[in-house]
């Protein structure tokens, strides 16, 4: 554990007994998952047949059966969690992550795992009631609050924000956009039919309507922040409708709102359809895109969390250029134990504490307990390593200090990103992007890769 200390072995000890409970007792903000609070109803996914048919099993269990995918799909749930639960189970051992977060889940919630007996787990979740399972959900994992993913273009969402029903302060809003950025057309045309003045083409007056559907349903769900999901091939600035979109409206909107946005980068989307919300695969993108959003919208600010483990290291490097940009999460294909160390380590010796190590990404209530539990079995080691590492120079931890870090790591951050003001401004006097228009146009920007004559003070 202490690779690089050289510590007395009681001392060792006890700061690991310290780190563990700090960790383990420390309230989490979960700052990204797919989870609703009741009031949603049918959208709150939770019990053993949502943990079984998650779309991360969905993928390996496909791997060991030549059951065609339209065939699974025209099967009622139960019928999939059956399948999935004998191929990834029964026949083989659970291994992987996601199979051994369904058995961590359980286990965690009380239930027996060894007699295997699916019927008997079924019959307990049927006698839950939903409002008790999301208190013995969150208690279990640890979770204070978590950021819901909401969406004016979801048929089934949209209606229940619309009837302005209950708010639970435990579930936060996060507006997300990706149909409005990547399938333009539609959007437009679902924005015309919802009585806002847009049309195909970027004009001043479809910006304006777009900025006013933005500034709608910020208001609605009170939006604690702006979301998006991106391609490897995402390029900012450009002529794509995607880059103007976020140049001409969201930054804009983000600005006046004090919201940040949040670019999820990395993702090839439907890359075997047939798998549905499984066939999404993952490239490397090209971070040319933060740096210059970074750069040239110092008044923005930035979430940014990348797919491709090959991105991790120049994401950090480009955190320590910019303080508008806030790194989170490890990422799906990322949220496996072998990356969340690795990346957190690289996070922690590149940053120190100023960024957000996870998100759980939870889209079934079950699921934060075992995404919980297995990121602080990560943290933990890590955390008492690099302390240990400053015990060795002769500065001693202190307790408060601790829970302090772990509080920042764990949520508090992230908060502290997305307060009004928390990025102190710089001269934009000539207003964002005027240092593009002052440095040769964008043709020449984009082929320059440093620029010193408009590097913002970051
Ligand atoms: O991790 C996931 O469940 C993915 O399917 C995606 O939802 C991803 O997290 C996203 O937010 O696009
Ligand atoms: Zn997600």
């Amino acid at each position: 554990m202490n690779r690089f200390a050289k510590l007395p072995e009681a001392r060792l000890r006890s700061l690991a007994r310290q780190v563990e409970r700090i960790v383990a007792t420390t309230p989490i903000f979960d700052i990204h998952t797919h989870l609703y609070s009741p009031a949603f109803r049918k959208l709150l996914l939770w019990g053993i047949d949502d943990l079984l048919v998650y779309h991360y099993l969905v993928a390996e269990a496909f791997r060991l059966q030549d059951l065609p995918c339209e065939q699974f799909w025209q099967m009622p749930k139960t019928a999939q969690a059956d399948w999935i639960w004998r191929q990834l189970f029964l026949e083989h051992s659970p291994l992987s992550e996601a199979c051994r977060g369904v058995l961590t889940t359980l286990n965690r919630l009380g239930l027996d795992v060894r007699r295997r007996d699916l019927p008997a787990l079924r019959r307990w979740f049927a006698g839950q009631t939903i409002e008790a399972h999301v208190d013995r959900c969150l208690a279990a994992a640890g979770v204070k609050r978590v950021c819901m993913t909401n969406s004016p273009f979801d048929d089934l969402e949209r209606p229940v924000w619309e009837a302005d029903g209950p708010r639970d302060d435990r579930f936060e809003a996060a507006l997300r956009i990706d149909p409005l950025l990547v399938a333009w057309p539609e959007a437009a045309r679902r924005l015309a039919r919802w009585g806002y003045r847009v049309s195909r083409a970027l004009s001043a007056r479809t910006v304006e309507g777009v900025r006013r559907f933005l500034a709608d349903w910020t208001r609605r769900i009170d939006a604690r922040y702006l979301m998006v999901s991106l391609p490897p091939e995402f390029a900012f600035p450009g002529p794509s409708v995607c880059a103007q979109l976020i140049e001409k409206a969201v930054l804009p909107h983000c600005r006046e709102q004090c919201l940040p946005f949040a670019l999820m980068l990395g993702v090839k989307r439907a890359v075997n359809p047939r798998l549905v919300l499984a066939g999404d695969g993952v490239g490397r993108s090209d971070l040319q895109a933060v740096q210059n959003l970074c750069a040239g919208f110092p008044q923005n600010r930035f979430l940014v969390t990348v797919l491709s483990l090959e991105n991790q290291h120049e994401l950090c490097v480009l955190a320590r250029k910019f303080r508008n940009l806030h790194i989170f999460g490890c990422w799906w294909f990322t949220n496996v134990p072998y990356a969340i160390e690795e990346i957190t380590r690289l996070r922690l010796e590149l940053l120190g504490l100023s960024f957000t190590p996870q998100h759980s990404d939870a889209r079934v209530l079950d699921q934060l307990v075992y995404k919980w539990t297995h990121f602080r079995q990560i943290l933990t080691p890590v955390l008492v390593e690099k302390y240990a590492g400053l015990a060795a120079t002769g500065w001693r931890p202190e307790a408060a200090e601790i829970r302090r870090d772990v509080q920042h790591l764990l949520g508090g951050a992230f908060e502290q990103f997305c307060e009004k003001g928390s990025v102190p401004n710089i001269d934009t006097s000539e207003g964002p992007m005027a240092w593009l228009k002052n440095s040769g146009g964008r043709n020449a920007w984009l082929q320059r890769r440093a620029a010193p004559s408009f590097h913002p003070d970051y």
